[in-house]
């Protein structure tokens, strides 16, 4: 039994063959420890040699058995080492860059381009009320106008006085109402329409709103100022045009356009303007008195213009963008071809 005993254990490759090993031959049921209980039935005479034989192979067994499992538990070890070794000096994967969204891009460098000129920054309200969007810009409830732009209203519809801003020209009244002139303000934001996603439509976009009152401030400083923002952002000798339209915050009101800064009007074929040499940017005009005099600002002594531009739009003839939809989805992969170009 001590022979077979220690050649178990030997011959144990695992340590969960040697637990089997050893609970055949050192268990209760062994043989060893069957031999150990018979000792109590022997003659006196022989117990003691019994005992020390039955001792002895028992002591043996269980010296091996511990040894063994020492050995296994150590190679053990040493293969789990081997397997989950780490190698810190192996290069890795970079994590995939992120790049700036080109709306972002364009709007820091116009509103770069007016804080040059000593304008300051404004902000308001996405959720805006609907006497600031409507009401004080001369949009009255019955005003045929107040269609013109699809408007969002916040529940409960038509009576919360709440409405998703549809321009940023509440901003208009928001800064006559906290400052006192001369006021020169850029407000770039979001804004938002019924109008159904397309290539050249977005329920969401954004504009930059333009305002300045002053004594004395005309058209010609509005013209101005155009010219020297598209000049800035389009580069060389671009002019702005203005083209006579409607808004019932301005009086008078004008479509701006501003030169085609690829063809110049000379090439049919040009993917910006199709030749036809003026693309159109927003609106603009001098700020209707009706809408000073809302905002607090006295009209016998102040003037002043303002102006309302697309920057989706500037942006896809910039870039020869196609599609709208391609600005909003956010993909990375579009991002990224904008750089530090913009
Ligand atoms: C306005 O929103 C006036 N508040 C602009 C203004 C301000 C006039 C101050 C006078 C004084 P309009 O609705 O035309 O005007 O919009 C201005 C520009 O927003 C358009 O020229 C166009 O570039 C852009 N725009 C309008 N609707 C959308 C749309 N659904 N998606 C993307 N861009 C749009």
């Amino acid at each position: 039994a001590r022979v077979a005993a220690l050649e178990a254990a030997a011959s144990a490759t695992t340590l969960d063959e040697l637990k089997a090993a050893r609970t055949t031959h050192q268990g209760d049921r062994s043989a060893l420890a069957q031999a150990n209980r018979e000792i109590g039935a022997l003659p006196p005479s022989a117990k003691a040699a019994a005992g020390k034989l039955v001792g002895g192979a028992r002591g043996a067994v269980a010296a091996a058995y511990a040894r063994r499992q020492r050995e296994l538990e150590d190679e053990r070890d040493a293969r789990i080492l081997a397997e989950e070794s780490l190698d810190l000096t192996m290069p890795s994967g970079r994590p995939g860059l992120g790049a700036r969204h080109p709306l972002s891009l364009v709007s820091e460098r116009i509103e770069d381009i007016f804080i040059a000129m000593g304008w300051e920054i404004a902000d308001g309200p996405e959720v805006e009320s609907e006497w600031l969007t409507f009401d004080a810009l001369n949009l009255g409830p019955d005003h045929p106008a107040r269609q013109m732009q699809d408007t969002f209203f916040v529940a409960p519809a038509e009576s919360s006085g709440l409405v998703l801003r549809t321009h940023t020209s509440p901003v208009q009244i928001r800064s006559m109402l906290s400052r006192t002139p001369p006021i020169a303000i850029l407000c770039p934001g979001k804004v938002f329409r019924t109008d159904d996603l397309d290539a050249t439509h977005s329920p969401v976009f954004h504009q930059f709103e333009g305002l300045v009152v002053d004594r004395g401030i005309s058209m010609a400083h509005l013209k101005g100022s155009l010219d020297a923002f598209v000049q800035r952002l389009f580069g060389g000798h671009i002019a702005t045009r203005l083209r006579p339209s409607y808004f019932p915050f301005t009086e008078p009101s004008a479509e701006i356009d501003c030169q085609c800064w690829v063809c110049y009007g000379q090439d049919i074929s040009c993917r910006v303007c199709g030749g036809f040499g003026w693309i159109e940017l927003g609106g603009c005009g001098m700020v209707n008195r009706r809408v000073l005099t809302a905002a607090g600002i006295d009209a016998e002594v102040y003037t002043g213009f303002a102006f309302g531009l697309g920057i989706e739009r500037a942006l896809m003839l910039r870039h020869n963008v196609n599609d709208m939809r391609d600005i909003t989805e956010g993909d990375v992969r579009f991002s990224r071809q904008f750089g530090m170009e913009i």
